[in-house]
């Protein structure tokens, strides 16, 4: 079993998240929320099936999914998109196709998360801790 499956990461650090938002044609009173809030990030895997949570006073998250097969996603931002996972050591790959590419690689290790999301030439990374 993977050590961070489990974990509460609590985001600690951001930046250039507005300058994402923006690339993805999302407003300014939605940037700004997105951008005042500390969400937490859990990952959990039953049976082949992984859910990725991420919940924040504002808006929650959910998704389910198998490594390596695409599947239909609904973004935080609303967006459709096709998306896949993949895993590679401690790192989980998810790639968003649609009218914009995205990748967003979330590194775990038992202290911290690290998401690195990426679209046009914009990379945002952002810093999570884990919650004891
Ligand atoms: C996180 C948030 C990761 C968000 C990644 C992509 C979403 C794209 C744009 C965000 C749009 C609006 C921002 C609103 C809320 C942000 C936090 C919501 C948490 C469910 O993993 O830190």
């Amino acid at each position: 079993m993977l050590e961070f499956l489990g974990k509460k990461y609590k985001l600690f650090s951001s930046e250039n998240f507005d300058d994402f938002m923006k690339a993805l044609g999302v407003g300014l009173m939605t940037r700004k929320m997105g951008s005042s809030l500390s969400p937490v990030v859990e990952l959990t895997e039953n049976n082949g099936v992984y859910t990725l949570k991420t919940t924040s006073a504002f808006k929650n998250s959910e998704i389910k999914f198998k490594l390596n097969q695409e599947f239909d996603e609904e973004t935080i931002d609303g967006r459709q998109v096709k998306s896949v996972c993949t895993l590679e050591g401690n790192k989980l790959i998810q790639k968003q196709k649609g009218e914009k590419e995205t990748t967003i690689e979330r590194e775990f290790t038992p202290t911290e998360m690290k998401a690195i999301m990426k679209v046009d030439d914009i990379v945002c990374t952002r810093v999570y801790k884990v919650q004891e």
